[in-house]
């Protein structure tokens, strides 16, 4: 049988059978190596004084992991440099947080050939490979350039950005055209492929049809497929003894009061300013609310080499500290804002302990937190789930109350709305956000992606129409 590789920037089997720190992703491309005795190849995080293409190999919970080290330029320029302040801002949308340096962009394209070379000898006849994420856009362009013709697969996690916002980077084209190498390209959301196909044929002056793009010969197939999480594993994790004695705390620490939960990374697109400004904003509309309502927002910092991190979390310091102070009182304090990293049960019961869970990205390319939030619910008490309409999640999940993060007055009234929703409007809610949960799975997004890529891909238009097999595909040169 072929093997699956997975490759990504960073590499994190689960260490155990148990849910730590790690997660749903992690747990179900190990899952998928297991099954396919497969590789996860990527970078060990560390670096070394002069790159050495050196591979160690290492057996991690029953998967094996091929890791390289590289160099501190490499981390700087490609990492922290174009990767995080380059891709990352323009491709949510902040243009105005996008560094457009040469150097970030050459350390990129040195990077990516430094990952093509090392990965391309492990990669035998037959192999399947499965790129993941902003970090490693041209890989697939760099391997078939050295000769790899196997079945090459990208998923692009964080949004695709609307065309004249990705026409602001300076190698655009390059970019995007390093896309079409591979044989399928995933996106999280409609919102990205749209987005993708009005470049594609705006600036390329190319043509999606049936879901492929035709170029240089070659056809790409191109489709959604939203990530989902253990949503089985997750439910069963809130009910266990650890989630249970962390509601119990909390219910003890609530003294009766309503709980509204935020569980994000610290990071500007998790909109976290506009959530505490909305929160402000629905104590000024409701004094009746005050006092019986508090907010626990747990972010964990970050990114934290990279400026505008640094200046985000000074600002939210300051904006919680601001309400806090208007508003506390000397048994109740608005906002909990804690910093720390919480175990993966810890934080179902923490969900479970919420009324509402508030997920309110600017722009995120999917958002786990709002499935994990409805996944931990109690289904004869469940709580409410208040979602940006620009989270990829919001086009599976119409069943939350959908918010305009943008717009503080909007939030205020849909916060207030699900703290006074009744039982059997929350109960109906759940049942069908639970039911979405659970079909679209981590495992079920694992499935679709790895069988789209396996099967048949119309991939050379030149000889004729007839549809390839994996293994035909993988004898045929592409490139
Ligand atoms: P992220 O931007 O990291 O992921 P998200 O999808 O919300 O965003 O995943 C965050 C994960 O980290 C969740 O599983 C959450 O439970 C966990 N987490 C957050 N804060 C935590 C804390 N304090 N302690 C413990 N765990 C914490 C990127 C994209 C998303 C996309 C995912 C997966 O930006 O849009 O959904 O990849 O594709």
């Amino acid at each position: 049988m072929s093997r699956l590789i997975v490759v990504s920037n960073r590499v994190n089997p689960p260490v155990d059978a148990g849910m730590g720190a790690v997660g749903g992703l992690a747990m179900a491309l190990a899952a998928a190596l297991r099954e396919y005795s497969g590789v996860w190849f990527g970078w060990s995080g560390e670096t070394t004084p002069s790159f050495s293409g050196q591979i160690s190999m290492q057996k991690v919970g029953g998967v094996t992991v091929a890791l390289m080290d590289l160099e501190e330029q490499d981390r700087e320029e490609y990492y922290d440099g174009y990767a995080n302040r380059t891709l990352w801002p323009l491709f949510h949308s902040r243009t105005d947080l996008a560094a457009y340096e040469r150097s970030f962009d050459a350390g990129y394209e040195r990077v990516n050939q430094r990952f093509a070379q090392t990965l391309a000898p492990l990669i035998g006849p037959g192999d399947v490979v499965w790129i993941h994420d902003y970090h490693l856009i041209p890989l697939g362009q760099a391997l078939r350039r050295l000769g790899v013709t196997n079945r090459i697969g990208f998923f692009l996690h964080i949004p695709w950005p609307g065309p004249r916002t990705f026409t602001t980077l300076p190698e655009h084209r390059r970019l995007a055209e390093s896309l079409l190498a591979y044989d399928l390209v995933g996106f999280q959301s409609q919102d990205s492929l749209i987005a993708f196909d009005d470049y594609v044929e705006r600036e390329l002056g190319l043509a999606m049809e049936d879901g492929a793009v035709a170029f240089e010969g070659r056809k790409v197939k191109v489709g959604v497929f939203p990530i989902g999480i253990e949503a089985a594993a997750f439910a069963d994790l809130a009910g266990g003894e650890i989630a249970q004695a962390t509601f119990e705390r909390m219910r003890q620490s609530q003294a009766g009061r309503w709980m509204v939960i935020g569980v994000d990374r610290l990071d500007y697109s998790k909109g976290l300013e506009e959530r505490f400004v909305a929160y402000e904003q629905m104590l000024a509309d409701h004094p009746d609310l005050a006092e019986r309502v508090f907010l626990l927002q747990i972010a964990t910092p970050s990114r934290d080499a990279v400026q505008a991190y640094q200046e985000i979390r000074a600002r939210l310091d300051a904006i919680s500290g601001r309400i806090n102070g208007a508003y506390a009182t000397v048994d109740w304090v608005p906002i909990r804002y804690v910093n720390r990293a919480h175990r993966r049960d810890e934080l179902a019961g923490l969900y479970r302990a919420a009324h509402v869970g508030l997920v309110t990205p600017l722009r995120d390319g999917m958002n786990l937190v709002a499935k994990e939030y409805v996944a931990a619910q109690d289904p004869l008490d469940p709580g409410v789930l208040v979602l940006s309409r620009y989270a990829g999640a919001a086009e599976q999940m119409d069943e939350a109350l959908i918010v305009n993060p943008f717009s503080r007055e909007e939030m205020s009234e849909a916060l207030a709305q699900a703290l006074a929703m009744p039982l059997a409007e929350r109960r109906r809610r759940w049942r069908s956000l639970m039911d979405g949960v659970l079909a679209d799975d981590v495992s079920a997004w694992r499935d679709r992606f790895v069988a789209a890529l396996r099967g048949p891909v119309d991939r050379d238009l030149a000889s004729d129409s007839r549809l390839l097999t994996a293994e035909e595909g993988d004898n045929r040169k592409t490139s």
